[in-house]
């Protein structure tokens, strides 16, 4: 992908995801211990001076792999060449703000930004939203952006995956390793589905080792639907060093083989997608990596009555919100 030295931008650099995911960048876990890295740190004007101290956190690190870090708010200077982009700051939800109007207001931070991914990134950068609502976003940012392949765009659900595979993994009292398969569907909000059907313990289907059918359909979705929420509610912050630790790892997967008959759950472009889901949407689907950054949906999963049901839902919302922002798509949606 064209440097030797690979560019890795982290927007919205300044806030508590970016301060747990700049970090373990920076550490090597990303690329590994061979490859050095430039950091680019976006955030907004009035956030730069902080972005001074943790630059000099970042020297006293005395990561081998990191060559230079580079700080600013404005993003194209900030994309330039750039490889791998997390697209973590937006706004959070005000006193009193619909879910209309915070889509407004961050869809336009990602007008700009897919503009300036497409003036200025690497032809071949992949870009993860994370900031949200993170479907919606990455269609905004991908709008804007007709010289960038829109499969090089994807939004995070992998927090998501990451909770049901630890409910999954504590309810079947087996280890982490042993679950493999979760796909969460949809749109990252409280109507995710997140799919116990096709998910497996030791190569088995879900429901075939917690028997339990009830626990599965009325416990487990809620809970993994309103995981984020519980969190807010305990640390009265939202989840930070899990949702770095799951941007880095949706990356990774982007970048990385997918494992034998595995998959990992992504919003992506969803054009031609085989499950009957409008193709204009960044929707969570099973994916699977080549790689070499290359992503496909896989193809063929049996879609029960009851999964339907829920992904109709999660569909429906995906489309509402895109009308809601309808005034904010560029011309290549
Ligand atoms: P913080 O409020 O701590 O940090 C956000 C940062 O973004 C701030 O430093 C702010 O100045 C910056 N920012 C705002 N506008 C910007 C712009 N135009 N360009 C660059 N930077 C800008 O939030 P944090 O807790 O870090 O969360 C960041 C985003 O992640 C939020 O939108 C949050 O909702 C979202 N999340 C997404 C998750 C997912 O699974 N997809 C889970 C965790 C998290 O809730």
């Amino acid at each position: 992908m064209g440097h030797s030295v690979k560019r890795v931008v982290v927007s919205g650099a300044g806030g508590q995801i970016a301060y747990s995911l700049i970090f373990r960048i920076a550490n090597g876990e990303l690329l590994g211990p061979n490859q050095k890295i430039s950091l680019h740190l976006l955030d907004v004007p009035e956030a730069v001076e902080s972005l001074k101290g943790l630059v000099m956190e970042l020297d006293d690190c005395t990561f081998p792999q990191l060559k230079e870090v580079h700080i600013g708010s404005n993003a194209a200077k900030m994309f330039d060449g750039a490889d791998y982009v997390f697209l973590v700051g937006s706004k959070p939800r005000g006193p009193g703000m619909e879910r209309k109007d915070l889509l407004a207001d961050n869809g336009k931070i990602f007008v700009e930004q897919g503009k300036a991914l497409n003036q200025s990134a690497s032809k071949d950068v992949r870009v993860l939203v994370v900031g949200n609502p993170c479907n919606t976003n990455c269609l905004i940012a991908k709008s804007h952006a007709p010289k960038i392949d829109p499969r090089q765009f994807f939004s995070m659900t992998r927090l998501d995956q990451n909770r049901a595979v630890f409910q999954l993994a504590h309810r079947a009292g087996c280890s982490i390793e042993e679950v493999s398969n979760v796909v969460v569907w949809g749109n990252h909000s409280s109507t995710q589905v997140p799919d116990f059907e096709n998910g497996k313990i030791r190569g088995k289907p879900v429901p075939q080792v917690i028997t339990d059918r009830k626990w599965l359909e009325d416990e487990f979705i809620p809970l993994i639907q309103k995981r984020g929420a519980q969190v807010i509610a305990a640390r009265g912050k939202s989840s930070a060093a899990s949702a770095a630790n799951a941007a880095l790892g949706a990356m990774r997967s982007i970048i990385e083989p997918t494992y034998h008959d595995d998959w990992f759950s992504m919003g992506v472009w969803a054009d031609k997608n085989p499950y009957g889901i409008d193709e204009a949407l960044i929707f969570s689907f099973p994916c699977r990596s080549n790689g070499k950054g290359d992503i496909e949906i896989v193809k063929g999963l049996h879609i029960s009555s009851f999964l339907e049901k829920k992904i109709a839902l999660t569909h429906k919302e995906l489309m509402e919100e895109r009308a809601m922002v309808a005034h904010l798509l560029g011309s290549a949606l």
